[in-house]
């Protein structure tokens, strides 16, 4: 096996263990509340999307409470957008004036993130744009990416580009030397001919990897929508990163290399159909579809991101808080089928999704069963069945009814979004 892939499969452990992530979009953007790509999107000049620069004051801002949302969601991890693709800067850099020390807020967003992330016992992450629409030495290339085009500010001059590759490299360099130890960095994102050397990726994850060896890198120096990058490969580049980054979308059969092996995957799920704030999206996913997109992720040897976009004062939207309680309160009784589980060595149940951990099963219920519910192929195998959510027993029954299915087990009746765990004898 390749080193590279060694080294990753080490790294992602606890990763792979912990399952459920919060990401969060904050910036400039929360003012106008249209969500992150709103510059772009409506081509508003550089000065008029100055004026939100000069507005930003985040008074409620208060991440002790957003690691309190994400603990209690029974997230484990948190990722915060240190930088997006309009440039503004949530760090205190000292390459740029366009950060949010020099807000009205005056802080450093970042480091009190991490403060109170690192507090409440949870991992930390920073997404860090390799896109920036704001510095002039970031060129212009293709419509679709910068519809922006027409500004003059987007420079079709690549002669300069290594100008901003010093940035870009300067700034992570800042992340990683001035913020204490990093759990992931999820860089953002590669299209047409951006990609892997173009951004001197080789030179610049030998850095990362020299300043912080554990921390875990998505797979976007090369990943774009139409291809994941050479870490499906059996020899990756050594920028290939530790886990593929599938966005508003769980892949159908789980994330595998070319020999069919899983490998590290994490599904990044808006909570409505906005990263950054907007103040008229209210198409929200209910908490019964997060806990079953949960599952599937898990499942299928996924984990789940999940976003929240804070609004202009910093706080997270009351309708994304009530969802994380209902999610966390379903986690706190059912986490055990969650935490450390995988992908079972069994197919899909028609009637939901097996997570297993070991020689532990977990049924999870999707659908009422009409009679008892069936364990296709188990028949003779399973020790027994208990609720996770209360330890109380289900009964292993074989009524008359099921004579005809010898080869498999059934347990007696059980209520949707009940994990319950099945103690197989040792197989
Ligand atoms: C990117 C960002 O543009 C977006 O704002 C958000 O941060 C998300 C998590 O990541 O979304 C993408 C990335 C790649 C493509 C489109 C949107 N693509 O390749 O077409």
């Amino acid at each position: 096996m390749s080193s590279i892939i060694e080294e990753r499969t080490k790294r992602t452990r606890w990763f792979l263990h912990d399952r459920f992530g919060m990401f969060i979009h904050w910036g400039l953007y929360a003012i106008p509340a249209r969500g992150e790509w709103v510059r772009s999107v409506e081509k508003i000049p550089v000065e008029q999307y100055q004026t939100y620069f000069e507005e930003f004051n985040p008074t409620n801002y208060d991440p002790r409470a957003w690691a309190k949302i994400a603990k209690q969601a029974g997230m484990k991890y948190a990722v915060l957008t240190a930088k997006h693709h309009d440039g503004f800067c949530l760090f205190d850099s000292k390459l740029t004036d366009y950060k949010s020390t020099n807000t009205k807020s005056g802080c450093d967003l970042v480091r009190e993130f991490l403060d109170a992330f690192r507090e409440e016992g949870l991992k930390v992450g920073l997404y860090y744009s390799l896109i920036d629409w704001l510095h002039e030495d970031y060129p212009a290339y293709g419509d679709r990416i910068h519809p922006m085009r027409e500004d003059d500010r987007y420079r079709r001059d690549e002669s300069r580009f290594s100008n901003y590759l010093e940035y870009m490299h300067g700034q992570v360099r800042e992340l990683l030397t001035g913020y204490g130890k990093l759990d992931i960095m999820w860089f953002d994102f590669s299209y047409g001919e951006m990609k892997g050397e173009k951004w001197r990726a080789a030179e610049l994850m030998s850095m990362i990897r020299g300043l912080q060896p554990h921390i875990i890198v998505d797979n976007r120096f090369e990943a774009s929508g139409e291809e994941g990058g050479s870490i499906f490969s059996k020899n990756p580049t050594p920028y290939s990163g530790d886990f593929a980054s599938p966005e508003q979308i769980i892949p159908p059969g789980g994330v595998m290399d070319e020999d069919g092996n899983s490998i590290p995957w994490e599904a990044c799920i808006t909570l409505n159909n906005n990263w950054g704030y907007s103040s008229s999206d209210r198409v929200y996913k209910s908490a019964k579809t997060v806990i079953r997109k949960l599952v599937e992720c898990v499942s299928k040897n996924g984990n789940l991101l999940l976003n929240v976009g804070p609004n202009a004062k910093g706080e997270i939207p009351q309708e994304s808080v009530r969802i994380l309680e209902e999610v966390g309160a379903w986690l706190d009784r059912n986490g055990d089928s969650i935490y450390g589980c995988g992908q079972a060595d069994l197919p899909k149940p028609e009637w939901g999704r097996y997570t297993q951990q070991g020689s532990r099963l977990f049924a999870h219920l999707f659908e009422e069963c009409v009679g008892p519910v069936n364990l296709q192929g188990l028949a003779g195998k399973v020790k027994k069945a208990r609720l996770v959510s209360d330890g109380s027993e289900l009964f292993l029954s074989r009524p008359w009814n099921t004579a005809q299915y010898p080869n498999d087990a059934f347990f007696n009746f059980a209520k949707p979004e009940h994990a319950t765990y099945l103690l197989p004898d040792e197989r």
